[in-house]
């Protein structure tokens, strides 16, 4: 392998599935090295000594860590193929901003909404919904919150396509429906279409059962 790119993930991880998504985009071969959480690989935890945490990029030898970083990492080495962040210094800084808001704020607040309990996750609940609406302005004219194509963003987002349904039966919490979030619904049925992410798609039974027991 020319490049030799290699992937350290497991099977369900949505930060692990962005990496993959962005290589597939821009059409970089790569191996994939599935970690088993309960049991990190020494390469792992010497990879990523800080956070002990997949994704970890290796790219020639030289690791990369955290998902979002990775993503400017692959969009700014293999800057000849599909662009993933935008040009403009503010459009960037606007992708970047909601890449962290939904790292930082709203993924957190879906987990508990569907995985926590009594009140805090009711709390949780009406915060996620109040804030799952900037994330349906931010899809308004756009078929993609990169506009026309994937970008950086809907990469960050992409766990939702995948992760929403199963989080939202697990919990037994609706969260997200067509007629209040037309645009997010729709987003999401065109991201899990996407041909090239096709094979990427983790088993869903599997993930209710990973989320159950989290439960
Ligand atoms: N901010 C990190 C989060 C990565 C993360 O939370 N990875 C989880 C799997 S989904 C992990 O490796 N957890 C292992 C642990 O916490 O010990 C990123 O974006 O890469």
């Amino acid at each position: 392998m020319a490049d030799e790119v290699k992937l350290f993930r497991t099977w369900s991880s949505p930060y692990g599935l962005r990496v993959v998504w962005a290589l597939k985009l821009k059409g970089i071969e790569f191996e994939t090295i599935f970690e088993d959480l309960a049991n990190k690989s020494p390469l792992l935890l010497q990879y990523n000594p800080v956070h002990k945490k997949i994704p970890v990029l290796l790219h020639k030898g030289k690791p990369v860590c955290e998902s979002l970083v990775i993503l400017e990492y692959i969009d700014e080495t293999w800057n000849e193929t599909y662009p993933l962040l935008p040009k403009d210094p503010f459009k960037k800084a606007e992708a970047r901003f909601w890449a962290k808001f939904n790292d930082d704020k709203l993924f957190p607040l879906i987990r508990k909404a569907s995985l926590g309990h009594g009140k805090e996750k009711e709390e949780a609940r009406v915060l996620a919904t109040e804030n799952l609406k900037h994330v349906e302005e931010q899809l308004e004219g756009k078929k993609f919150f990169g506009g026309e194509k994937i970008g950086y963003l809907d990469l960050a987002f992409g766990w939702m396509a995948y992760l929403i349904n199963v989080l939202e039966e697990v919990g037994g919490t609706p969260l997200i429906n067509k007629e209040e979030y037309p645009r997010l619904s729709r987003w999401m049925e065109i991201f899990y279409e996407i041909p090239l992410f096709r094979e990427s798609w983790p088993d869903r039974d599997k993930l209710i059962i990973k989320f159950q027991n989290y439960k």
